[in-house]
């Protein structure tokens, strides 16, 4: 880093520096996690495709909200940020009914107040995407919550604008993935209030650590779906029995190899652009 930066934040597999007081940076790792542990092998090269990943999509979704990203750097894997006053609540998109939608759906027949048909199985495509909020826990999971209960903790009017631009995002990044191939089964977003008080999309966005890619190919309702980018190392993990508690693994090469292909190719499919022409100009896909 060229300047003096206080850390301020970690994620899993990302860290939060403050730059002065407008400014933060995010910085990509290439930790992975699986089954909810970060692993102690690194995935080359994967925090710069989420990175430029988020980037791409900021680019082309100014239109449907502002966001937060001030300046892509050199090394691909930062950026540096408005600083805002985030939400308390993880804006949830869900197209498909999987992961903690489908364990409620089970057990109640709904997903955060959303009554549901009955007789939907897993992985099934939904009438329509519907916003399913979470509280952000600081330790171990979030939590989804109702809409009522969303709405008492932002307000009324926030809730009606970050409902609208979650569903807004997420049918432009589900459109666009699928005509290459690629379902967005799900996806979070955060967003934050800037000093005018307007809603401003933050964190990272529509990348494979923020939703669930599946592979349009092959994909069957009535089962769980293979992951677009961490199937290698899910089904690594399984063949050894591992527990799935901390400490997680070691990967071998080839399980590591195939993992940061598939999220090169990811990057690839969705932006058409050649993750090199990235790696040697992130600008790439701002333009
Ligand atoms: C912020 N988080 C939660 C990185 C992601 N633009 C912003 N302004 C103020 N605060 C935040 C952002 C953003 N983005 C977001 N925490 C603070 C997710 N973090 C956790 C740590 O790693």
């Amino acid at each position: 880093m060229s300047e003096a930066a206080t850390h301020v934040a970690s994620g899993k597999v990302r860290e939060l520096y403050a730059l002065d007081e407008e400014r933060l940076l995010l910085v990509a790792s290439d930790r992975i996690s699986t089954f909810d542990v970060v692993l102690p092998t690194d995935i080359p090269d994967k925090g710069r495709v989420l990175t430029g990943l988020s980037a791409f999509w900021f680019a082309r979704t100014t239109e449907l909200v502002p966001n937060h990203l001030l300046q892509l750097r050199a090394d691909g894997r930062s950026m540096e940020c408005r600083r805002l006053e985030m939400l308390p609540i993880e804006c949830v998109v869900r197209g498909y009914l999987t992961g903690s939608g489908w364990k409620d759906y089970v057990a109640t027949g709904e997903v955060c107040g959303h009554r549901l048909a009955e007789g939907l199985v897993e992985s099934q495509q939904l009438p329509e995407p519907i916003f399913t909020p979470a509280t952000k826990a600081h330790t171990g999971h979030d939590e989804n919550i109702t809409r009522e209960q969303a709405s008492e903790l932002v307000g009324a009017d926030l809730f009606a604008e970050a409902e609208r631009i979650a569903l807004a995002l997420y049918r432009y990044g589900a459109e666009w993935a699928a005509t290459r191939g690629i379902i967005l089964a799900d996806t979070k977003f955060e967003l934050g209030l800037d000093p005018e008080g307007t809603l401003v999309l933050g964190d990272e966005a529509l990348t494979p650590d923020s939703s669930r890619f599946w592979p349009a190919d092959g994909y069957e309702a009535g089962r769980g779906q293979p992951s677009f980018d961490k199937q290698f190392v899910r089904d690594y993990c399984e063949s050894l029995g591992w527990g799935k508690t901390a400490p997680g693994p070691e990967l071998p090469d080839d399980v590591v190899a195939g993992t940061r292909a598939r999220y090169v190719e990811a990057f690839e499919r969705l932006t058409g652009i050649a993750f090199d022409d990235y790696l040697a100009d992130p600008e790439v896909v701002s333009r």
